[in-house]
């Protein structure tokens, strides 16, 4: 009997799914995949139930005669293993960044006289609602807060990228590329204080207040489904900071970082240049600990930044303090420098491992922005934030524009390089 192959990742069967079953039961004995967690999160919608949960549900659709685990968004160890007669898929993934993954599906099946089965895709109004309806899961404060961990747990490492807007964090939630057949996505974002300052024409210093950073937050979670990591700053007060870790986490936030400076805080970057001073070890736990205590849930992460290399107070002084602050309660360490290199960053998070195997290591690479991702994540980095790029691309670009369109006294010359209406006004999803 012939074999036909079909690769899922859906939390929910509809339609459109029960319909590809139909069409491969035609073909000979159905095998479905289940796309594994860590296969799916990098191109697809976030799971709301869990891989095993998948699987269980595709073996109890009728006409589903065996369901294995497909290990990689690619088919290749799959085909090879299974060895299909015909591969079936919706024919939605002709265009846009799937038609990759179809063109090396038909490149295995070419090799062995193999056979691609394409269905109509199923647009009804079910299938949509169906689409929704998951899309509004993810939002939810309960699914968008416990994500971060669950991405620590099935990301090499987990990739972060600046939003300060309802736009960026479109940006952050539905970029992704196709690189070698594979596509990728960031898994999470990070509102920055640096740049939600900017962005309102106002230095970073804590002027912009818990009331307007929480309003940012608000329109990103308006957009987005994706995990935010809050630039909480020094936490202001231990006694103010218990209440915002409440809020934050009622609101889906997944991990508040918090600095171990005091005073009038001023941006990291400046280093040494002005003057910033670093909070006790006894003051800063405290602090930890107190927000620790005030939190309702498991999900929420509270993490400890260190600013010693900033500060240029040593390594000593950045590892004890680490390992104070896990002590003290500390989901988490972020460990930040303004070196060119990534030798200080590296040694840190080497020397933290040594004695610290599971607790997550934060990284900021906005100034040592030759190492990659492979490095940090070989030196036992799990989540990298991509802090300020957004910001700092768009305002060159827009300065130009202006400047241009004061120059030529038209704005012809400057249309080349903007966005085309027809897609800005596509740019928003409609209800
Ligand atoms: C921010 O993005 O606001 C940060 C990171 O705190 S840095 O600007 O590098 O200090
Ligand atoms: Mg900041």
């Amino acid at each position: 009997m012939k074999t036909v192959y079909t690769c899922f990742c859906t939390d929910v069967i509809h339609d459109g799914h029960r319909n590809i079953i139909r069409e491969a039961g035609k073909y000979g004995r159905v095998i479905v995949g289940a796309l594994s967690d860590r296969a799916l999160i990098r191109y697809n919608k976030f799971p709301t139930i869990t891989q095993e949960e998948r699987v269980r549900l595709y073996r109890s659709i009728s006409g589903v005669d065996e369901v294995v685990l497909q290990d990689d968004m690619l088919y290749d160890d799959v085909i090879l293993l299974i060895h299909p007669d015909y591969v079936i898929h919706g024919d939605n993934w002709r265009e846009g960044p799937e038609a990759a993954i179809r063109a090396n599906v038909l490149g295995q099946l070419e090799k062995y006289g193999g056979e691609l089965i394409e269905v109509p895709y199923t647009y009804s109004e079910k299938v949509k609602k169906v689409d929704r309806l998951l899309k509004e899961k993810l939002a939810m404060p309960e699914y968008r807060r416990r994500r971060l961990r669950q991405l620590i747990g099935m990301c090499p490492i987990v990739k972060v990228i600046e939003a300060h807007s309802g736009l960026t964090g479109l940006i952050a939630e539905k970029t992704v590329v196709e690189e070698n057949g594979k596509l990728d996505q960031f898994d999470a974002m990070w509102v920055s204080s640096l740049c939600d300052s900017t962005a309102r024409g106002k230095p970073d210093i804590e002027l912009v207040d818990m009331s307007s950073r929480l309003r940012t937050i608000d329109e990103i979670m308006e957009v987005t489904t994706k995990p935010i990591i809050l630039d909480g700053d020094t936490g202001g007060l231990a006694e103010h900071f218990v209440y915002n870790v409440r809020t934050l986490e009622r609101m889906g936030v997944s991990a508040v970082i918090i600095e171990d400076k005091k005073g009038l805080k001023k941006n990291s970057l400046f280093g040494t240049e002005v003057v910033q001073e670093q909070e006790s070890v006894e003051e800063f736990c405290a602090k930890i600990s107190a927000g620790k205590h005030a939190q309702l849930t498991d999900d929420f992460m509270i993490i400890a930044r260190i600013e010693s290399l900033i500060l240029e107070k040593g390594m000593e002084d950045a590892l004890t303090r680490a390992f104070a602050f896990v002590e003290a309660g500390a989901d988490g360490i972020m460990i930040h420098s303004r070196k060119k290199e990534p030798d200080e960053i590296l040694e840190f998070c080497g020397r933290f491992r040594e004695r610290d195997r599971k607790t997550p290591i934060v990284v900021v690479p906005s100034s040592y922005n030759t190492v990659t991702e492979e490095e940090l994540t070989a030196h036992g980095v799990n989540i990298v934030i991509y802090a300020n790029q957004l910001t700092r691309s768009a305002f060159p670009a827009m300065q130009k524009t202006a400047e241009d369109i004061l120059r030529f006294h038209r704005a012809k010359e400057v249309d080349d390089r903007l966005l085309p209406i027809k897609d800005i006004i596509t740019l928003i999803d409609e209800l």
